[in-house]
């Protein structure tokens, strides 16, 4: 690779981390710039087509939306971590477009400022919690025996819900077996690991009492 990597970020965003857990477990050296997204600087916002981060930027290029920056750090430095088969790679991408979805959702339920509104997320959250269930393998990864692009992509939302329970007892994989065996897995990985800031889980619990919603009056740790 002739060009250094810079990945623009903040600190709790779900999607940065999923390039970072392409990066850390590819062993590739980048910087990582942090931005408060509540002040975004005039630089970020004259490169950032959305205003969003991640933001990769490759020399004078700049790359957006996770899901890209995930494949295109996958294709420079091979061998490549997603599945060979054409038909499971495609399925994969849908899948991974499914977690985003369950994403917002979750944020949604931090957001959410009534017990009807949080009920309602925690409504949308399990049913696709239970659609993803019925897609996992079963085995080790998403796939089977493989950490794939996939396994990269799910790990900061599977550990987000770690969090939630850890900090209110809420147990939304309860139903879920194969995605509880998936999430003890991928959160023991070092790449995933290292791919979040110190103290995540204080910084999230943080989040959450700020938006002063349903779920910061369940805090319990
Ligand atoms: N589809 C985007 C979503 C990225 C996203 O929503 N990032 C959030 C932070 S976690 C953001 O930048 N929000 C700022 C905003 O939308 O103004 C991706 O996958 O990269």
């Amino acid at each position: 690779m002739s060009q250094k990597l810079e990945l623009i970020s903040f600190k709790l965003c779900p999607f940065v981390q999923r390039a970072v857990i392409v990066l850390k477990h590819k062993n590739i050296d980048f910087d990582i710039t942090y931005i408060d997204l509540n002040d975004q600087p005039d630089w970020f916002k004259a490169i950032s087509p959305l205003g969003q981060v991640p933001v990769l930027k490759v020399g004078d290029e700049v790359l957006f939306e996770s899901s890209v920056i995930q494949e295109y750090v996958d294709e420079i430095t091979p061998p490549s971590i997603q599945p060979e088969d054409p038909l499971v790679k495609a399925k994969n991408r849908a899948w991974i477009n499914f977690g985003s979805d369950i994403i917002f959702a979750m944020h949604g339920l931090v957001m959410a400022k009534d017990q009807a509104a949080a009920d309602e997320k925690t409504a949308v959250i399990t049913q696709k919690l239970a659609q993803l269930e019925a897609q996992h393998s079963g085995g080790t990864y998403f796939n089977g025996d493989d950490f794939n692009m996939i396994d990269a992509a799910y790990a900061p939302m599977l550990m987000r819900l770690c969090f939630i329970k850890t900090l209110t007892g809420t147990d939304l994989l309860a139903d879920c077996p194969k995605l509880a065996n998936w999430t003890e897995v991928l959160l023991e990985m070092p790449a995933v690991q290292r791919s979040v800031v110190e103290n995540l889980m204080m910084m999230y619990k943080g989040m959450v009492k700020h938006m002063d919603g349903v779920l910061a009056t369940k805090l319990i740790a």
